[in-house]
């Protein structure tokens, strides 16, 4: 990889250049949205599955002030255990990078960076999208607007339950990203398999999932595939037991005036405290989901390429 101001490992670079199958994984999951010791088990459980599945992990976020594809065990461990480090979106990127300061990053910086390396697939566990009442505060993640012009896949399991959902949908329509479920027409809602929304399309392999990728590529089209990937409902956090908690978080986020990009740490914060840890079970098993389909779906897309 010859761009100068990103470090992509040797393997990454191996990798893409050989067109063996790579998955690139965020680390804003692990720097903000999973607390410790968790975290740093939770992201490098992420690389084996990764590796079991026949594909190369690609942790990336800003290490030492250098945007990383590829990061290393000790850089990982490093990230997971740093104080203050910066959430990091693509604004912020030349910031943290030319300040040399850690970052973990979003979805956002993660696609970009991996596009970057000529990595075509990323796993995560929810997007970011509209928030509540956004329609005053304009809380809306670049998440979406870096996936409208960044041509990636991106497997996750739907946005954030803490998000509006309906208008997060409205939004990705708006900006051309395809949602497309896997196995479902239902649009997942990260905690649960079921948001309660409709999706017009579903895939029910990682072969047809790489097809769509390879139609989007073979048409010159920019905008990234959204897979949405559903927890099994023997998995997911009781319906009930979701909407309880996300009123209460919301009100509490109200009352303390919490907005901003430290909206999304205080309320996944907020519903692990109350649901006594069973929200990071969930959230850890839809991770696992996430990246295993990730390693599916980048060995169908390498196989496909290597079949032409
Ligand atoms: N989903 C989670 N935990 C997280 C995030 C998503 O379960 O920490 C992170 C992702 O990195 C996503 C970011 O890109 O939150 C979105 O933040 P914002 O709404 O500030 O753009
Ligand atoms: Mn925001």
């Amino acid at each position: 990889m010859s761009h100068p101001a990103v470090h992509v490992s040797d393997q990454v670079t191996h990798a893409v250049e050989s067109g063996a199958p790579v998955v690139a994984l965020e680390s804003t999951i692990f720097t903000h949205g999973l607390p410790r010791p968790r975290n740093l088990a939770v992201a490098l459980e992420a690389e084996e599955l990764v590796r079991a599945a026949g594909a190369v992990p690609a942790t990336i976020g800003v290490y030492r002030g250098v945007p990383t594809v590829g990061l290393t065990t000790e850089q990982i461990t490093v990230l997971s255990n740093a104080d203050g480090i910066d959430k990091v979106s693509l604004r912020d990127l030349p910031v943290v990078a030319s300040l040399g300061r850690d970052g973990g990053t979003t979805v956002a910086a993660t696609a970009y960076l991996a596009h970057l390396a000529g990595v075509r697939v990323f796993a995560t566990g929810g997007l970011g999208g509209v928030h509540r009442g956004a329609s005053e505060s304009f809380d809306e993640s670049a998440d979406m607007t870096t996936l409208a012009v960044t041509p990636i896949t991106v497997i996750s399991a739907g946005v954030k339950s803490i998000l509006d959902i309906g208008a997060t949908l409205e939004r990705f329509e708006t900006l051309n990203l395809p949602v497309i479920g896997y196995g479902t027409r239902r649009y997942p809602g990260f905690y649960v398999s079921d948001s309660g929304y409709r999706l017009q399309y579903s895939v029910d392999s990682p072969e047809e999932a790489a097809k769509v990728v390879s139609t989007r590529d073979a048409l010159g089209l920019q905008q990234a595939v959204l897979l949405a990937n559903p927890v099994d409902e023997s998995l997911q956090l009781p319906p009930s037991v979701l909407d309880d908690v996300l009123r209460r978080a919301w009100e509490e986020a109200g009352r303390q005036g919490i907005g901003g990009n430290a909206a999304t740490p205080f309320l996944l914060d907020f519903i692990q405290r109350e649901t006594g840890g069973r929200s990071l079970e969930v959230n850890v098993a839809v991770y696992r989901g996430n990246v295993t389909l990730g390693a599916e779906v980048a060995v169908a897309l390498s196989a496909e390429r290597n079949q032409e």
